[in-house]
């Protein structure tokens, strides 16, 4: 049973104990609300947008459900409360374990190290030992809230070791790991200094999560090349005590969205209305190219920028009868390859606009902000090609979001090879970033597609989405969690 619920001054509600009663526990960086402090100094808690804290409640309405998670701010952790159906319960980090666990070693050593080095990642000791620390804090509340029995899904790179500190603690839970970005080949994972601790820290799980089935065999090459174990198809035998072996399982669970929530928020008048004064506003440009992404290295900004900055060079585009529209959300701004790419990307796109712009008619219309989903929503229906050229990519949302608020079929998708999403929609126009000439080829190759056959793409692939959508993700990882091969 639920435990009572008490009005708690901080603003969320807070629950009594007991501990230790919770079916399903889920365990991520951040809890799934932000802290918002009103004008007159009270503070309230707001749920944070997202498909997985959507695909989360669903799942965990009906059932007894806690999430695990940091709340954002340095400092002790606020008192555990209720919201939206979930019981949440923050994991406090000081200001140096954000350095070194957050900062450090997720965001400087895994995040570039997962995704292809496309900068070069920094190990550091000390960040491996603040890790550490924080995964075994959250390994332990989580064992805390969990009933006998009980489901526990932990999420992503900052908590791989996670999994094995849970298990020496509750060895009665099922426990699954997913992740969101990718799983590199075994020569880069490598490198890493620590790499046996986090694969042993992984093969806690009773099931392991990877966007791409190509993600989960690098992960089992990893654990045969090097660590020696055996794997037989998508498993890997982990040997225990008096020569018992624990059976670990690795597959694909390509991530989705909420696809009838948000194609019911495209369809809402108000949008469609705002996505017709988004163009009029932009001067009602023939072509209106989008990209919204968060500022990230990985996402393909410079390249994608620099085909615009060559199809205008060379005439194919040309102010006000085109635009580009960058939406790039603020992100990691205290990481050195953040704040260089932030500076690299201002600079093209000033110079772009001081060589193409035109009086009150810019080549590109550069916006370092968030924006409401609304907003979002209209930005996609608004525009005629969406451009997701990640380097690298788990999975990449945004491009599932674009076809899904395309109800009326139009638009036209240009799309990364190197993304998860390219796995599925496979009707997009495919190109591989690196190329520029090719990217410019693909930009121009969308513009000039007949109308049917580009309505023909959109059509399948937001089938694709609208029938693979984040609640059939969830529904399937949590399925084939309870049907793990059992421990012997
Ligand atoms: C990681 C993996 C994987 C962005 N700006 C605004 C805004 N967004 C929303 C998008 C989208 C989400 O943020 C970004 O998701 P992505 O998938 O594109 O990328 P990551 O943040 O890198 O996420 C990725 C994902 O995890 C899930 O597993 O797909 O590969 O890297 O939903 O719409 N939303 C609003 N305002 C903005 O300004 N409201």
């Amino acid at each position: 049973m639920r435990p009572a619920v008490q009005t708690d001054p901080s603003g969320g509600r807070r629950s009594a104990p007991p501990e230790g009663t919770y079916e399903l526990v889920v365990v991520a960086n951040r809890l799934p609300v932000d802290r918002v402090t009103e004008d007159d100094g009270s503070v309230r808690w707001q749920q944070s947008p997202g498909g997985l804290v959507t695909a989360m409640q669903s799942v965990m309405s009906g059932e007894d459900g806690a999430w695990v998670g940091w709340s954002g701010d340095p400092g002790p952790a606020p008192e555990p409360f209720d919201e939206g159906g979930m019981h949440l319960h923050a994991v406090g980090l000081s200001e140096q374990e954000v350095e070194d666990h957050y900062e450090g070693f997720s965001n400087e050593t895994l995040w570039p190290l997962y995704h292809d080095v496309i900068v070069p990642p920094r190990f550091r000791r000390r960040w491996f030992d603040g890790y550490r620390t924080v995964n075994r804090r959250f390994a332990e509340v989580a064992a805390s809230l969990a009933a006998p029995g009980a489901t526990v899904w932990v999420h992503d790179y900052q908590l791989q070791l996670v999994p094995a500190m849970l298990r020496q603690l509750r060895p009665d839970v099922q426990i699954g790991w997913f992740n969101h970005i990718p799983f590199p080949g075994v020569e880069l994972f490598a490198q890493l200094p620590w790499r046996r601790a986090v694969v042993e820290g992984l093969l806690g799980a009773d099931l392991l999560g990877f966007q791409r089935k190509a993600d989960a065999d690098n992960f089992l090459r990893v654990c045969r090349r090097l660590l020696g174990l055996r794997t037989r198809g998508g498993t890997v035998d982990v040997p225990g005590p008096d020569e018992s072996v624990r059976v670990v399982r690795a597959s694909a669970f390509p991530i989705s969205i909420d696809a009838s929530g948000l194609a019911e928020l495209s369809r809402e008048p108000e949008v469609i209305e705002r996505s017709r004064q988004i163009r009029r506003d932009l001067g009602d440009p023939e072509w209106l190219l989008l990209g919204v992404d968060r500022l990230d290295y990985t996402k393909g900004i410079r390249h994608r920028l620099k085909a615009y900055e060559e199809l205008l060079s060379d005439g194919t585009l040309s102010p006000p009868q085109a635009v580009l529209v960058q939406v790039a959300t603020p992100s990691r701004e205290r990481v050195t390859a953040y704040v260089q790419l932030r500076e690299q990307v201002e600079v093209t796109v000033g110079r772009a606009n001081g060589d193409y712009g035109h009086l009150g008619r810019p080549a590109i219309h550069y916006l370092h902000q968030s924006y409401p989903r609304k907003e979002m929503a209209a930005m996609f229906l608004a525009a005629d090609v969406m451009l997701v050229t990640p380097l690298r990519d788990g999975m990449n949302l945004v491009a599932k979001e674009y076809v899904t608020c395309r109800s009326d079929e139009g638009g036209a998708l240009v799309l990364s090879e190197f993304t998860g999403a390219a796995g599925e929609l496979d009707r997009a126009y495919i190109c591989n970033p690196h190329d520029i000439d090719g990217l410019k080829a693909t930009i121009r190759h969308a513009m000039a597609a007949d109308p049917t056959e580009k309505r023909r793409r959109m059509r399948a692939m937001r089938r694709r989405v609208a029938e693979y959508d984040v609640q059939r993700w969830a529904d399937d990882f949590l399925q084939a969690l309870q049907t793990a091969p059992e421990r012997p």
